[in-house]
This record gives structure tokens, C-alpha cells and sequence, in this order.
């Protein structure tokens, strides 16, 4: 399989660590996509042209990060990710939309940020900012429930929370978001975790 990816793209970040914990990272080969290149390079493959795309053993093209987690969690039986029904599938998926929402918002806004200062939205900042407190705090508010079975929910909010330190895009968000911080410290110490983390 080949796997379109940005160092810095949490989504891609958030497919890595989902080869890593189903044991395929050895069988996903890595293409570094620079943002001038994905036009020629993604468009054939992927029309949204962004990373993550995955090239699965056919050759057929897959997008977007829950459709390409999902499907390597079908490759092998564990641990199981998506929870197959019931209650434990819903709550793991809107795990996971809270935390690939985080991560949208957060993108946005480090993109405007990083647009020269007189072109900058300060409507826009501030949107994007409200977005990502706003789902911090939902998630703070979580956090005490939160259990330590592995599913696509904590990847994709570890891979959110991430982010933010990487990209220090709205300072320290866990001055008074405690719970989610603790557990964020424990989650960061897993080996996926620590593999896929950027360095610079
Ligand atoms: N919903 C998508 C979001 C992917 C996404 O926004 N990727 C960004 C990088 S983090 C991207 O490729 N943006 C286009 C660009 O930077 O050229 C997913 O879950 O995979």
C-alpha cells in the first residue's frame, strides 16, 4: 500500500498511528506530498486533493481519513478500532468526529494564520479559534469518562490534541482543561503515539 502523507497533516498522522496499532505500518510505504505538488500528484488519485490518500494493493485510491482507518482496520482482526454496532460503534465514531472536527478547525486557522499579515481574516481567526476552544472544552468536559479501550474516538482526539502542541497554533490549551490534559499525557506515551510524533 502506498500512503500519500504531510509530516505535519494530523489526518495523516491519525492513519499512520491506525497502521501502527493493526500491525501494517511495515506493509504502508510513505510518498511526502508537498502542498505545490498535490494538483499533479493527488489530482488522478484523489479529487479533494489532500493527504491522507492511500493506494491500497490493487491500485485502487481511497480519501479521507475515517474511510482509510476504517479500511485498514478491516485488514486484520486486532485490536478492533471501529466497533462493528451498537452503542460502542457510536460513541467511537463520535469520538472520532470530535476529534477529526478539532483538527479541521485547527488546520483552518493555522492556514490563515500563516497568510501574510495584511491578508489575514481577523473574522475568520476568530472563528476558527472559537471552534477549537469550544470542542477543547467538550472534551474536557469528557475526559473523566473516558475508558483505555483503544478505538478511532481517543486516535483522532490524541491526533487533534497534537496538533495543537505541534503547531502551538492557539498557545497552551491545558491551563485549565486538567482531565484532558492528564489523560492526553498518558495516551501521548503510546508507541504510536511516539513514532508518529513530529519532529523537526
Ligand atoms: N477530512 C479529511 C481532511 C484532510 C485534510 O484537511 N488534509 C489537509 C492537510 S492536514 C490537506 O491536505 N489540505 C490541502 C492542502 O494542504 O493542500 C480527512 O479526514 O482526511
Amino acid at each position: 500500500m502506498k500512503l500519500f502523507f504531510s509530516p505535519l497533516s494530523p489526518f495523516a498522522r491519525k492513519v499512520r498511528i491506525v497502521a501502527f496499532e493493526k500491525t501494517l505500518i511495515d506493509e504502508v510505504e510513505l510518498f511526502q506530498s508537498e502542498r505545490h505538488n498535490r494538483p499533479t500528484e493527488l489530482g488522478p488519485i484523489n479529487p479533494l486533493l489532500k493527504v491522507p490518500t492511500l493506494i491500497d494493493n490493487n491500485g485502487n485510491s481511497l480519501f479521507d481519513s475515517p474511510v482509510i482507518c476504517e479500511y485498514l482496520d478491516s485488514l486484520t482482526s486486532k485490536p478492533v478500532l471501529f466497533p462493528k454496532k451498537g452503542m460502542s460503534r457510536w460513541a467511537a465514531l463520535r469520538q472520532q468526529a470530535l476529534g477529526d472536527g478539532g483538527m479541521d478547525d485547527a488546520v483552518k486557522l493555522a492556514y490563515e494564520a500563516g497568510r501574510p499579515s495584511g491578508s489575514r481574516s481577523p473574522y475568520w481567526l476568530g472563528r476558527w479559534r472559537q471552534a477549537v476552544e469550544s470542542t477543547l472544552n467538550a472534551l474536557e468536559r469528557e475526559a473523566p469518562s473516558f475508558t483505555d479501550k483503544l478505538t478511532i474516538g481517543p486516535i483522532a482526539i490524541g491526533c487533534f490534541l497534537g496538533f495543537l502542541d505541534q503547531s502551538r497554533i492557539i498557545g497552551d490549551w491545558r491551563g485549565y482543561r486538567e482531565n484532558l490534559a492528564v489523560w492526553f499525557e498518558e495516551f501521548g506515551q503510546r508507541p504510536s503515539m511516539q513514532e508518529t510524533e513530529y519532529k523537526k
